[in-house]
């Protein structure tokens, strides 16, 4: 955990916007979900989570698995934020055949990421299974943090570990879902129907916690009230949240699931983003 003010974390989670925008303008992400996670991924690495760039092999270290691996900029850009690697080398390495940086995060190239992702799905189990693990190794003061989407949420390996992890009292495990409403092919609703996500779990027995996903100080609140790591509910927060959230034209436009942007456009964004940002209000 690490000492910041929520509006320091504001300023962080800011700057991560402003180096997405800077990539988005190089390559094309997948900007949308991005952003959408920017503020939950800033307090997460920038604060909450217990994990040493120069130790990351340490076994109490907290894990980290995105579950929508194709949010990897957001957090490539968060662990550069902490000292993993440099946040222009994520830049300059984006997409290249050589680089440690790409579309979907990837173990084999970059150690910081703890497991490869990118299919749909397959975070969230994968969490309960190294959560189950650490609990098999005694180790119960690590926790397990991943992040999903809401559009992931049709898929039918989610519900079989959320129904896992309250039978193997995974307290150490904290899911987010970014509900942002919107998938690639349409919104959640046209797709799934799925509705209330938050009642879903809470059927499931999760410690279901709904909160602002772009409220810097609901976040981090969130966090500093978890039930502590050796506790035998799993947590989750189910974060409402604007896909393209900071960028206008972005907003809520499945378009921005993924794509590039112009000079202008980067100039632009970035110029509201700072003017946003210094007229903002804290969200103590
Ligand atoms: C198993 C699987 N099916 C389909 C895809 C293609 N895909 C990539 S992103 C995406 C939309 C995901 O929506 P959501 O989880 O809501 O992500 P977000 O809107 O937060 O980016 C889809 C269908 C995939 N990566 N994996």
């Amino acid at each position: 955990m690490h000492q910041m003010t929520v509006r320091e974390l504001e300023k962080a989670a800011k700057d991560i916007r402003i180096r997405l925008l800077t990539l988005c303008n190089k390559e094309t992400i997948h900007i949308g979900g991005d952003l959408s996670s920017a503020d939950i991924m800033t307090v997460l690495w920038q604060y909450q989570m217990n994990y040493d760039p120069d130790h990351i092999h340490s076994e109490d270290r907290d894990r980290f698995i995105l579950s929508k691996g194709h949010a990897s900029a957001v957090t490539s850009f968060n662990q550069a934020a902490i000292g993993c690697f440099d946040a222009e080398d994520v830049i300059a390495e984006y997409a290249t055949d050589e680089g440690r940086f790409s579309m979907h995060s990837c173990n084999l190239v970059n150690p910081y990421v703890e497991v490869s992702t990118g299919s749909l799905g397959h975070g969230l189990p994968i969490a309960c299974g190294i959560a189950a693990g650490l609990r098999l190794k005694g180790n119960y003061t690590s926790r397990v943090y991943t992040v999903m989407g809401d559009g992931e949420q049709s898929e039918g390996s989610i519900w079989e570990a959320a129904m896992n992890a309250v039978h193997y009292q995974l307290g150490n495990l904290v899911a987010l879902v970014d509900f942002n409403g919107l998938e690639s092919d349409g919104t959640i609703d046209e797709i799934t129907g799925l509705k209330n996500i938050a009642d879903k779990y809470r059927a499931f027995g999760w410690n279901t916690i709904e909160l602002d996903g772009h409220h810097i100080g609901q976040i981090k609140e969130a966090f500093d009230g978890l039930p502590p790591a050796d506790s035998k509910v799993p947590t989750v927060f189910v974060c409402h949240t604007v896909k393209g959230k900071g960028v206008p034209f972005m907003e809520n436009q499945r378009r921005w699931h993924a794509g590039k942007i112009s000079d202008e456009q980067l100039k632009e964004s970035i110029e509201l983003l700072e003017k946003e940002f210094e007229g903002g209000g804290s969200h103590e």
